[in-house]
């Protein structure tokens, strides 16, 4: 069984996990001092958000130099020590991987927009003149394209302006790439999450898109004509080289094109991340709809029957780009109970868990109300359009950011009570909720009955157990609007999630002999009929004879 199928992964992002010399930023020397704590919640594997040298207009998802760590987080060395420490630990490292597209300060585009002989022009879509050549508009708002009247060349940029996309039609930007990968690999880097992976290969023509309203062009370059063939590429010369593993990004992707990703025997990627189930209260990310429980138990488990047999799911509720999830999915009113319940459903699906930093001490959506505290390229270009081109009320403009802004997960992680949170001395980069005072990880770890201390019961039994990592799964009252109640099997093992994801009172036939069963967890006290609001509980029997 390869690793990635018995691995719990943790998502640091570094700027906001801990700051260790108080200039407001987080730093790879904080991550290190911050070891022990995830060891002993029992994670397997840390995800570092991008470290890399970088302008920073994306927060380091432009990157300007692919082998060098930012003077922000440290040196080349701390890192060499966070492996070595991590590794200690039994702490596998997945760094990410940016490679849609370069920071506008990378060496090679800085030649390219300036010197028409460059070599590295081919690198990216470069074009003389101010004429666009396609209609295509970017993901975070307005135009795909740039252009820059110092040199009368226009570029290419699926995202912000400082983001312009590398052409992998290029072999040379192919093999520049796995000569980065290597370089990590080579360190001891252990796998990469891969950004926005299937959005890579561009067909040559660039056409017009036909879409009416967001994303024009999206029909052409999700799922690009080359993209098996530049990731076979790079599987056969990188990949298949070193024991690791990847997860790749995949914007707008349906399980039958997953799996010409993941099947096994295919292989391109272990797992992707998909956003089904980050769709259950948007139309598209801005435009919100009323949230209901029933969407995402039916989101999740579409992606379950899919890939049941031959494929491999990630499972996430939170990341950097996300709101946090007991803000948007849980109840304020019950607070521990659904903050618990959302990773039970979750996480003892069939798959790969990501728990997200703060995510295991139930941390809340940001708590900001004026937008000069935002600090994301995201939030304030979106903002703009609204204003602007949308003419949508600054009251309005507010809501929307309140709810969906990529900084409600960005805020500093809750170390403690004392100023900031513990994450730093001085003035983060971004300012902390102040809901610390309540919600720390010191309180969690010292409460035998906090958040924290249901994720540790619940890795546990991931880690453990094996049908709840391999069994295969069975959702039972698809229909049922606010019972979640699933099944899962591997040899003689069975388990049985079955949650009231409601605030009311439940009352339910269970389909099994739970007198049969042991119950291994559960986020009440009590274990009667009824199920209480929120409540969440694991049963699990073993037919083995031993
Ligand atoms: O959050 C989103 C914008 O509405 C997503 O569409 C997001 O842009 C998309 O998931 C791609 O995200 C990744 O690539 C971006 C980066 O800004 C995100 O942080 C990263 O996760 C560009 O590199
Ligand atoms: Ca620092």
């Amino acid at each position: 069984m390869r690793w990635y199928k018995n691995t719990i992964v943790y998502q640091i992002y570094p700027r906001s996990f801990q700051d260790s010399n108080n200039d407001g930023i987080g730093d790879l020397p904080g991550i290190i001092s911050r070891l022990d704590y995830l060891e002993n919640l029992g994670v397997t594997a840390l995800w570092l958000s991008p470290i890399y040298v970088s302008p920073l207009y994306d927060n380091g998802y432009d990157i300007a130099d692919y082998c060098a760590i930012h003077k922000d987080y440290g040196t080349m060395d701390d890192f060499k020590l966070l492996i070595s420490e991590a590794h200690k630990r039994n702490l596998k490292i997945v760094m990410d991987l940016v490679v849609n597209h370069t920071s506008n300060e990378h060496a090679w585009f800085l030649d390219a927009i300036s010197n028409p002989k460059s070599k590295y022009r081919d690198y990216y879509y470069i074009f003389e003149g101010k004429k666009k050549p396609n209609n295509w508009t970017s993901f975070f708002g307005g135009s795909a394209w740039t252009y820059i009247p110092e040199y009368d060349v226009s570029y290419m940029h699926l995202f912000a302006s400082e983001q312009p996309d590398l052409n992998w039609e290029n072999p040379q930007v192919r093999n520049e790439i796995k000569q980065v990968l290597k370089f990590w690999l080579d360190l001891g880097v252990d796998g990469f999450r891969c950004d926005v992976i299937n959005i890579l290969s561009k067909p040559n023509d660039l056409p017009n898109s036909h879409r009416l309203f967001v994303l024009k062009g999206a029909e052409y370059y999700v799922n690009g004509p080359k993209i098996h063939q530049y990731l076979q590429e790079i599987k056969r010369d990188v990949f298949d080289h070193y024991d690791m593993f990847t997860v790749g990004e995949c914007v707008f992707i349906t399980p039958p094109k997953a799996l010409e990703y993941v099947k096994e025997g295919i292989d391109e990627l272990n797992m992707v991340f998909q956003f089904d189930h980050m769709g259950v209260d948007n139309y598209f990310k801005w435009m919100l709809k009323k949230y209901k429980p029933y969407r995402l138990k039916l989101a999740l488990a579409k992606w379950q029957n899919a890939l049941n047999e031959t494929g491999w799911n990630s499972l996430y509720l939170e990341n950097h780009d996300q709101p946090r999830s007991v803000s948007r999915f849980g109840n304020p009113d019950f607070y521990y109970e659904s903050a618990t319940l959302l990773p039970t459903m979750t996480f003892l699906q069939k798959g790969t868990p990501f728990i997200y930093q703060g995510q295991e001490i139930g941390m809340t959506n940001a708590h900001f109300t004026s937008l000069n505290q935002y600090r994301d390229i995201e939030t304030h270009h979106v903002y703009h359009i609204g204003r602007t081109v949308l003419k949508f009320s600054h009251k309005r403009m507010m809501h929307k950011i309140k709810y969906m802004s990529r900084d409600n997960a960005r805020t500093p992680m809750q170390w403690d009570s004392t100023v900031h949170g513990g994450f730093s001395k001085e003035q983060p980069w971004i300012e902390a909720n102040p809901n610390f005072v309540t919600i720390n990880v010191k309180e969690n770890v010292q409460n035998p009955h906090s958040i924290y201390q249901y994720y540790k019961k619940l890795i546990e039994i991931k880690k453990t157990i094996q049908v709840a990592k391999y069994g295969d799964f069975k959702l039972h009252y698809p229909k049922h609007r606010s019972l979640v109640y699933f099944e899962r099997n591997f040899e003689q093992e069975q388990m049985l999630v079955i949650c009231n994801y409601s605030k009311k009172q439940l009352q339910i036939k269970p389909l099994h002999s739970l007198k049969e069963y042991s119950l291994i967890l559960n986020n009440y006290d009590v274990d009667e009929e009824t199920l209480y609001p929120y409540q969440a509980k694991v049963y699990f029997r073993s037919m083995k004879h031993d």
